[in-house]
């Protein structure tokens, strides 16, 4: 059995996230990941205060157990997001995309575990100063909004530079990387592209399919142009908006915003995965079938331990 501070705090069976993905984290996934024993995360990107007020509200019938929402700060609706959760008395706030500061002393008075994901070890200092329960410490080879470090560099550095607990995200579809995770001192794991094609995941079939044909070299990232990097699957989408974002002699800044709007709920709602952002990490060719979210949790659990019994092996 793998336990540490993060599940022993958070009442969970195991130290595992799931990622709040924008478009895709509702509450069947969420639902489905707590009920598997990890920290199921409903995306709050998409939603406005009502409409997440309603998908937390399902998750509640769908689960008894512990769960959490992700707050994407860039999203407009950020300020009303952030106060559902107090009212929903929600216990477990992830953010991404920026720096929660401005939230957290109400978050924090109504008793939220907070846990931002933070790309650098500044930013993890100036939330654990800020009363943050844990960060996430999540390296580009994710999915999604990226940061610059890799999940290998970045993780000791954070370890070394705060003393809450650290959760390594980026890069982790397996037991393997699980173990290598605690190896570099993260106490738990977030995991995203693997649930992509969990069965309780509601997302369009191409898009499950996408991440199970994906190889290795298949994602890319886009957006470096507008200070928002992106990660997803090669498509005509990505190799039309890098030709305009390599050309700023005619297409704008604002050009470019117009081309990505509507594209993350494109490729998950309507399965069009040729001219809609496929968001997904680096580990897409590692997943091979779609299970349960409790098949993968098990199996990649049950791997970590194996890897971490043995990890011994080559020390004379
Ligand atoms: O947020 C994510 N992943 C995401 S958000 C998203 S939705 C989106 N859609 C279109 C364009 C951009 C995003 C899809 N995937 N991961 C967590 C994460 N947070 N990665 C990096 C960061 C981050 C970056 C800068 C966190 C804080 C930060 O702070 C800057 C500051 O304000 O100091």
């Amino acid at each position: 059995m793998i336990s540490t501070v993060i599940d022993q705090s958070l009442g969970l069976e195991f130290p595992i996230f799931q990622g709040g993905m924008a478009w895709v984290a509702d509450a069947s996934l969420a639902a489905g990941v707590s009920n598997a024993g990890g920290l199921g995360l409903i995306a709050a990107m998409n939603s406005n205060g009502e409409q997440l007020r309603e998908e937390i509200r399902k998750c509640k019938e769908l689960t008894d157990k512990p769960f959490g929402v992700n707050i994407m700060l860039m999203s407009p609706f950020a300020q009303e997001v952030a106060d559902v959760v107090v009212e929903e008395g929600v216990k477990v706030v992830t953010t991404g995309a920026g720096n929660p500061g401005k939230y957290m002393p109400k978050w924090l008075e109504a008793g939220i575990k907070v846990i931002p994901v933070i790309p650098s070890v500044a930013l993890a200092r100036k939330m654990e100063k800020n009363g943050a329960f844990a960060v996430i410490a999540e390296g580009g080879e994710s999915g999604g909004h990226v940061g610059d470090l890799t999940t290998m560099a970045l993780v000791p550095q954070v370890v070394d530079a705060v003393s809450i607990p650290v959760i390594a995200a980026g890069g982790i579809a397996d037991g393997r990387q699980i173990a290598a995770a605690f190896m570099l001192g993260a106490v738990g794991v977030q995991v995203g592209t693997r649930f992509l094609v969990a069965k309780e995941c509601t997302i369009a079939q191409a898009y499950k399919d996408k991440i199970i044909k994906a190889k290795d070299i298949d994602t890319v990232v886009t957006g470096k142009r507008l200070g928002h990097p992106v990660r997803s699957i090669r498509n005509a989408f990505t190799r039309e908006y890098t030709k305009a974002e390599y050309n700023s002699s005619e297409f704008s800044d604002e050009d470019l915003e117009k081309m990505g709007i509507g594209t993350l709920r494109l490729a998950a709602r309507e399965g069009d995965v040729s001219n809609g952002t496929v968001l997904a990490g680096q580990v897409a060719a590692m997943v091979k079938k779609e299970q349960t979210a409790r098949e993968m949790i098990v199996e990649m659990f049950t791997q970590a331990e194996e890897v971490l019994n043995g990890a011994t092996k080559w020390v004379k």
